[in-house]
C-alpha cells in the first residue's frame, strides 16, 4: 500500500499535502510495517483544573473546544475538555471525584501528557505485533459503542507513566469518544483573530532517565516499528553544552516524530534532570505544533500572555548564522524582534520558538514550528536554545 492510501480519516480542512510542508512527510511504502500508524490521534493531559487549562488552550493557543465528558453527562469521576487546532487534537482531564486516581496523578506529576493517543488501522494487529515484542499491554483490544457508531482501542505502557492509547476511528462519526457530547466553549474569539494557530502536532519529545534512552529508542523500533532519523546530540555535543543526549523515532512517513532525551553526565545539573526531578520521573517534556505563519502566531500568544525563550540579538547578528541561513521568507528583523530562531540543513530550513514552561512546574513547554522543506529538529540552534533554557534554570534556582 502507498502512502497516501493510508493517511488515516482526513480532519478538519488540512489536507494531506498541507500536512506533507507542514510536518515534513516522507514518502514510504507501509505494506511491510509490523505496526502502521496513521497519525497521532490526541495529547491527553491530566492537570490541577481542566476547566481553566481548557480555557488557555482556547485564549492562548487559539484551540477550538469541540466536546466535553463530565458530571453532567454522566461522568462523575472527572471533566475532560476536547480541543482542536487543524488536525491537532489536545483533551484536557481533570480529578472531580476526590478518590478520582487522576488527583494521584496531579499530585505525583504535576500537569503533564498521560497518553500520547495513536489512530492505527488495525488495533489488535498492532497489539498482538507489540505483545510480541514485550510491550506492556495495559488495555487489551477492545470495542465501545454509542448512537455514532463504534471505536475499536487498546492501549501499551512507554516511558514513565506514559501510555500510547491505540484507537480505530474509521467505524465513529462522533465529536471524539463514546461518553462525550459535542460541546462549544464559552469563549468567543475577538474580531478578527486568525482562525487557528497551528494545524498539527509536529513532534512530541520524552525526557527518560540516565542511560535509558537507547532502551526507549530501540523500545520504538522493536515494539512499534519506528525507524530512526538522522538528527541526534551524542556526547560530543552533550558535553560541549547541551547536557542531555537525544536520538529520534518516527514513523515511516514521519507523521508522528518521537525526540527521546536522556540527560548526560555534564558538570552542571541537567535541563533533563530538572524536568525529571520535578516530573517525578520520566515523561512528555515539550510539544511541538506546526504554523504555516509563525509570525503571527507569536504575536496572538504573546498578546495573550504566552511568554517564549529569550533570545539574544547577538544570536541574529552573528555573520556566520546570516550566511548559514540564506534568504528565509522574512527579513531577518522580523525574526528577530520576535526572538524566532531559524535553522536551515541540506532540505530547506525552518522557524522555531519555545515557550517557557506553561505550568506550575518546570516540566512541560511548547515549541511553534514552521517548516520550509527541512526535516529536521533546529540543530543549528541547540547551542543558542540550550543556553536560554539553561539561563531560565538559574533563574529558578535549579542550576
Ligand atoms: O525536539 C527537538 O529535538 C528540538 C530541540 O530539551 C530540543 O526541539 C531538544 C531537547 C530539548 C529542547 C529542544
Ligand atoms: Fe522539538
Amino acid at each position: 500500500m502507498t502512502e497516501t492510501l493510508d493517511q488515516g480519516k482526513p480532519m478538519d480542512d488540512v489536507s494531506f499535502d498541507q500536512l506533507r510542508q507542514l510536518v515534513g512527510l516522507v514518502d514510504y511504502d507501509s505494506s511491510s510495517d509490523p505496526f502502521p500508524v496513521k497519525s497521532m490521534d490526541a495529547v491527553v493531559f491530566v492537570v490541577g483544573n481542566a476547566t481553566q487549562t481548557a480555557l488557555f488552550y482556547q485564549t492562548a493557543f487559539g484551540m477550538e473546544q469541540i466536546a466535553y465528558s463530565g458530571p453532567e453527562t454522566g461522568n462523575r469521576g472527572h471533566k475532560s475538555y476536547v480541543l482542536k487546532s487543524g488536525s491537532a487534537r489536545f483533551v484536557i482531564n481533570g480529578g472531580v471525584a476526590p478518590d478520582s486516581p487522576m488527583l494521584d496523578h496531579h499530585r505525583a506529576h504535576g500537569d503533564g501528557v498521560v497518553d500520547l493517543a495513536l489512530e492505527v488501522g488495525d488495533v489488535d494487529r498492532c497489539v498482538e505485533h507489540a505483545r510480541s515484542q514485550g510491550a506492556t499491554v495495559l488495555d487489551e483490544p477492545h470495542d465501545v459503542s454509542d448512537e455514532h457508531g463504534t471505536v475499536r482501542m487498546a492501549a501499551i505502557a512507554a516511558y514513565g507513566e506514559t501510555r500510547h492509547t491505540l484507537i480505530d476511528r474509521s467505524r465513529y462519526t462522533g465529536p471524539y469518544l463514546p461518553g462525550y457530547v459535542a460541546k462549544a466553549g464559552v469563549y468567543r474569539k475577538p474580531e478578527g483573530a486568525p482562525k487557528r494557530l497551528f494545524q498539527a502536532v509536529d513532534h512530541c519529545v520524552g525526557n527518560v532517565e540516565l542511560g535509558k534512552m537507547d532502551y526507549w529508542v530501540e523500545f520504538y523500533n522493536r515494539v512499534m516499528g519506528f525507524v530512526n532519523m538522522a538528527e541526534f546530540i551524542g556526547d560530543d555535543i552533550a558535553t560541549d553544552y547541551s547536557a542531555l543526549m537525544s536520538k529520534v523515532v518516527a514513523n515511516g512517513n514521519h507523521r508522528v516524530k518521537f525526540p527521546l532525551n536522556e540527560p548526560a553526565v555534564a558538570q552542571r545539573k541537567s535541563q533533563i534532570d530538572e524536568y525529571l526531578e520535578f516530573y517525578g520521573g520520566a515523561g512528555c517534556q515539550h510539544i511541538a505544533l506546526a504554523t504555516n505563519d509563525i509570525l503571527s502566531t507569536v504575536d496572538a500568544m504573546r498578546a495573550a500572555g504566552v511568554e517564549f525563550l529569550d533570545t539574544p540579538d547577538s544570536y541574529y547578528d552573528d555573520p556566520e548564522l546570516r550566511a548559514r541561513i540564506g534568504e528565509v521568507r522574512v527579513p531577518i528583523e522580523e525574526l528577530k524582534s520576535r526572538k524566532i530562531l531559524v535553522d536551515r540543513d541540506e532540505d530547506g530550513y525552518l522557524l522555531q520558538i519555545f515557550t517557557k514552561p506553561t505550568g506550575d512546574r518546570p516540566t512541560v513547554f511548547y515549541e511553534m514550528i514552521e517548516r520550509h522543506g527541512s526535516l529536521g529538529f533546529g540543530k543549528g540552534n541547540f547551542k543558542a536554545l540550550f543556553e536560554a533554557i539553561e539561563r531560565e534554570q538559574e533563574r529558578r534556582g535549579n542550576l
